[in-house]
C-alpha cells in the first residue's frame, strides 16, 4: 500500500504488504467510479506553510517545545530522505533542522521523556532495511547514532512504556514478516529482545492501554489477520486477547479517554478498501463493532480531539483514489460525521494534534508526494475548541479552587456544598482561542444562570440555586464564536455533596478523609475538596456536614 503510486508507475516497490494491495488495486481500477465525499459539514482545513521537502511515509512528532519534528520519508524520486524539518505553530512556518545520520522511510519516531526523539528502522535509499536507530536533540537540532537495534524493523510500531522504555514491534526485514519485540533503553542506549508475537505482523497497530498494557492488532504475515495480542511490561510477555471482527491491516486505532481502542478502515484480501469500525474493551478483552465510516480508505491518520472525538483524514480507496474527505468518530453516539474537505487529497500524510487544539496534517502523496500541509478547525490562528472544563467556588481566605470536569466519560463531582443562592458557583470553560460572544446559557435538573462573563479564551458561568443534590448538571452555552468560528460548548458535573473522594458514594471513607485533613490552616489545592462547606478551612463544619450526608 504505501508507495501505491511508485508501484502503479513501475518504480521501486516498499513494504511487502505495499505490494500485496497495489496488486488488487490494479485489478480493480478497471471498473472505477468515482465518488465524491459529502460537502463539509462543519470543522475548517486552511492552509499553512508548506514544508521544504515533499514527502509521504515519514514520522511527525509533537516536540516538547511545541514545535513538530517530520523526519525522513520518501521524496520526489520515491526514494528514502535525510532531510527534516520543523514545524512552528505560531509563524506557520517549516524550517530545516538537520538531517538524519542515515536517509530513511518507513520508520519510527518516539519521543522519549528527556525530550529526545528516537528513530529506528525503515528502509535506507537503497531499500536495505535498517539495523540502525538514531537520537534528535532539540536543543542542538542534530541526530546523532545510538545503538542498533537486533534486526532490521522495515514499518514496525513503537510505542513509549511508562517506564520510558520504547517498545517496537514487527515489520519486516526486507523478506519476511516479522513476530519480534524490542525494547529501547534511553538510559543505556540499547536494545533488547522482548519475546515473540504469537503471530509475524505488518500494517498492525499498537495502543498503550490506560492499565499500563500494549494492544497490538490485526496487520498481515501473508495473510490478513484478526488476531490480537498484549504486551505486560512488567513481565515482557506477549497474550492472546480477543480477535477483532474483521481481519485488517493498515487500520488506525486510537485510545479513547474512556479507555476503549477505536480501530477504523484499513484493508484485507478478500473485501478490499473497509469502512468498517469497532472497540477493544481492555477489560473485556473483546472488540465489538461501532458505526462504519462514510467512506472506505486505508493508509488515513486518525487523531484524538481534546473533546474526545477521533478524527480520520484522508488515505485512498479504489474508488476515488487519493481522498479529500474527514470524518469525526463520537463515542457517545458511536456515528461518524463528515467534518470537511481537505485542499488536497493525500495518503500516507502525518497528523498531529497540537497544543492549541489544531490538528496539523502534512505531507502525504496524491500521486506525486506532497509539500503541503493543512490545518483542522481553525483559520490558521488557533482554531475554536473547547479545552477544558471545570466547577470553580471560593473558599472564603484560601481562594478560589476548581474541579476539573472532563468532558467526555463520567461526569466529574462537585462534593462541595449545593449554594441555593447563598455560595457562588462557577463553571468556567476555556477554549483554544479568544472568544467575542456566546448566546443564552442554559442549566438543566437544577440552578440559575445569574451571569456569562467572557474573558479572553474563558466564559464562566456563574450559576444561582444549585440545590439538587445527588443528581446530574448540565450547562450549556450555543454558538460560542471566536475568529475562526463557532461552537456550542457543555459541561457537566455531578452534585455529590460529601463525596471528597469522588468514588460515587458519600460514606466513612470520604468522613475518613475530611478528619486526616482537620486543623490545618487554610485549605491548599491538595485538600480543598474536604472543605465541602467552601469556608476556607477543614474542620469541625466539615465533619457535621459529612455526618449528616452518611
Ligand atoms: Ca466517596
Ligand atoms: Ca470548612
Amino acid at each position: 500500500m504505501k508507495t501505491l503510486h511508485s508501484l502503479l508507475a513501475g518504480l521501486r516497490p516498499a513494504s511487502l504488504i505495499a505490494r500485496r494491495i497495489a496488486v488488487l488495486l490494479l485489478l480493480l481500477t478497471a471498473g472505477m467510479v468515482v465518488v465524491q465525499p459529502c460537502a463539509g459539514q462543519s470543522g475548517t482545513w486552511t492552509a499553512t506553510g508548506g514544508l521544504n521537502t515533499a514527502r509521504y511515509g515519514h514520522t511527525e512528532v509533537l516536540l516538547s517545545n511545541g514545535k513538530v519534528l517530520v523526519a525522513g520519508g520518501y521524496g520526489i524520486n520515491f526514494l528514502p530522505l535525510a532531510s527534516a524539518e520543523l514545524y512552528d505553530p505560531a509563524t506557520q512556518t517549516w524550517t530545516a533542522t538537520g538531517n538524519l545520520v542515515t536517509a530513511r522511510a518507513e520508520h519510527t519516531a518516539t519521543l522519549l521523556l528527556n525530550g529526545k526523539v528516537l528513530v529506528a528502522g525503515g528502509w535506507d535509499i537503497n531499500f536495505v532495511p535498517l539495523t540502525s536507530a538514531e537520537l534528535y536533540d532539540p536543543a542542538t537540532g542534530t541526530w546523532t547514532a545510538t545503538g542498533s537495534l537486533i534486526t532490521a524493523h522495515v514499518a514496525p510500531t513503537a510505542t513509549l512504556l511508562p517506564n520510558d522504555k520504547v517498545l517496537v514491534v514487527g515489520g519486516e526485514d526486507g523478506g519476511t514478516f516479522l513476530a519480534s519485540a524490542e525494547l529501547y533503553d534511553p538510559a543505556a542506549g540499547t536494545w533488547t529482545a522482548t519475546g515473540n508475537l504469537s503471530s509475524a505482523r505488518e500494517g498492525h497497530t499498537m495502543n498503550l492501554l490506560l492499565n499500563g498494557e500494549v494492544l497490538v492488532a490485526g496487520g498481515y504475515d501473508g495473510a490478513d489477520l484478526t488476531s490480537a495480542e498484549l504486551y505486560n511490561p512488567a513481565t515482557g510477555t506477549w497474550t492472546a486477547t480477543g480477535s477483532l471482527k474483521t481481519m485488517r491491516r493498515v487500520h488506525t486505532a486510537t485510545l479513547l479517554p474512556n479507555g476503549e481502542v477505536l480501530v477504523a478502515g484499513g484493508y484485507n484480501d478478500s473485501i478490499g478498501y473497509l469502512a468498517s469500525a469497532e472497540l477493544y474493551n481492555s477489560a473485556s478483552g473483546t472488540w465489538k463493532a461501532t458505526g462504519s465510516l462514510a467512506i472506505e480508505r486505508v493508509d488515513q491518520t486518525a487523531t484524538l480531539l481534546p473533546d474526545g472525538r477521533v478524527l480520520i483524514v484522508g488515505g485512498i480507496n479504489q474508488f476515488s483514489g487519493e481522498l479529500a474527505s474527514a470524518e469525526l468518530y463520537d463515542s457517545g453516539s458511536g456515528s461518524w460525521a463528515d467534518t470537511g474537505s481537505l485542499i488536497s487529497g493525500r495518503a500516507f500524510h502525518t497528523a498531529t494534534l497540537l497544543p492549541n487544539g489544531v490538528v496539523l496534517v502534512a505531507g502525504g502523496e496524491d500521486g506525486p508526494p506532497l509539500a503541503s500541509a493543512e490545518l483542522y478547525g481553525s483559520d490558521g490562528n488557533g482554531g475554536l475548541t473547547l479545552v477544558s472544563t471545570a466547577s470553580r467556588k471560593k473558599h472564603g481566605d484560601a481562594g478560589t479552587f476548581d474541579i476539573d470536569l472532563p468532558l467526555t466519560g463520567t461526569p466529574g463531582v462537585e462534593c462541595r456544598v449545593g449554594n441555593g443562592g447563598t455560595f457562588r458557583q462557577s463553571i468556567v470553560f476555556s477554549f483554544s482561542e479568544p472568544v467575542t460572544s456566546v448566546s443564552g446559557t442554559t442549566t438543566t435538573t437544577c440552578g440559575t444562570v445569574n451571569s456569562t462573563t467572557i474573558s479572553g479564551s474563558t466564559v464562566t458561568v456563574e450559576l444561582g440555586h444549585v440545590s439538587c443534590d445527588g443528581s446530574d448538571i448540565t450547562v450549556t452555552i450555543p454558538s460560542v464564536t471566536g475568529a475562526s468560528g463557532s461552537v456550542d460548548a457543555s459541561a457537566t458535573m455531578t452534585l455529590r455533596t460529601g463525596d471528597v473522594n469522588a468514588d460515587g458514594v458519600v460514606n466513612n471513607k470520604d468522613l475518613k478523609e475530611i478528619k486526616m485533613n482537620v486543623g490545618r490552616g487554610l485549605v491548599n489545592e491538595n485538600n480543598f475538596r474536604d472543605d465541602i462547606t467552601v469556608d476556607g478551612k477543614v474542620n469541625h463544619g466539615d465533619t457535621t456536614l459529612e455526618k449528616s450526608k452518611l
